[in-house]
């Protein structure tokens, strides 16, 4: 198997940290984004959306972080990332998916409207402030609320480590070095969260 990869960019650490904690054996290629290798002919052939990751199997090309999880949980499918009994498997879901739509989501649009695409990318995107401000502030707001959850649980979906830990970790640590929305130093179950997850050796993939 082959992941398509760029080691700067977030989405793909979320597969390479999911790999690397289930030991599977990957060969990695590293996409030039800077030279737009990810809109080549070439490469929207096997993702039309023109992202990366996206994992090359035997069967065929698998975009998409959680699809290409999926897909390697199902092969490989110890240790258990996504749920082992029904209620484990719906809640780590609905965790995921929060973590997902409701931080990744906004970290994105904070992303697009900040300085750092602004220099890389100029005139790709409409930059809108206002926007980049609403978002900053959701995104901190859902740290607090975090933060504020993580009383109750060791792990990001409940008390061990799941696909959820690595979608949060990934989102908070790019939204933090590359987007400057590092949550506040008192959120200290979150911090106390993030040290147990990045002591892991998976982290550093
Ligand atoms: N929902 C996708 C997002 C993939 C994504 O946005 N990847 C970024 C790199 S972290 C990318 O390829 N961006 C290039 C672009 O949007 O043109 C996933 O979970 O894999």
């Amino acid at each position: 198997m082959k992941l398509y990869d760029m080691t700067a960019a977030p989405n793909p650490r979320r597969v390479r940290i999911f790999v690397a904690e289930k030991g599977i054996e990957m060969e990695y290629h590293q996409v030039n984004m800077m030279a737009q290798e990810h809109k080549s002919p070439e490469f929207l052939a096997m993702n039309p959306s023109g992202k990366i990751p996206v994992l090359e199997t035997d069967e065929g090309f698998i975009a998409e972080s959680v699809a290409i999880c999926r897909y390697l949980e199902a092969v490989y499918p110890q240790p258990n990332l996504f749920g082992a009994t029904p209620f484990e498997l719906g809640t780590i879901e609905m965790h995921n998916r929060i973590f997902e739509l409701e931080m990744w989501t906004q970290i994105g649009i904070s992303w697009v409207n900040g300085p750092v695409v602004a220099k890389m990318a100029p005139g790709r995107f409409t930059q809108n402030p206002q926007a980049k401000e609403t978002s900053d502030a959701n995104v901190h707001a859902f740290y607090r609320r975090f933060d504020k959850e993580l009383a109750d649980r060791q792990f990001a979906a409940g008390d061990r480590y799941t696909v959820a830990d690595i979608t949060a970790l990934t989102g908070v640590d790019f939204a933090s070095s590359s987007v400057g929305l590092k949550p506040d130093e008192a959120l200290t179950n979150l911090w106390d969260w993030h040290a147990r997850v990045t002591a892991r050796p998976s982290a550093s993939a």
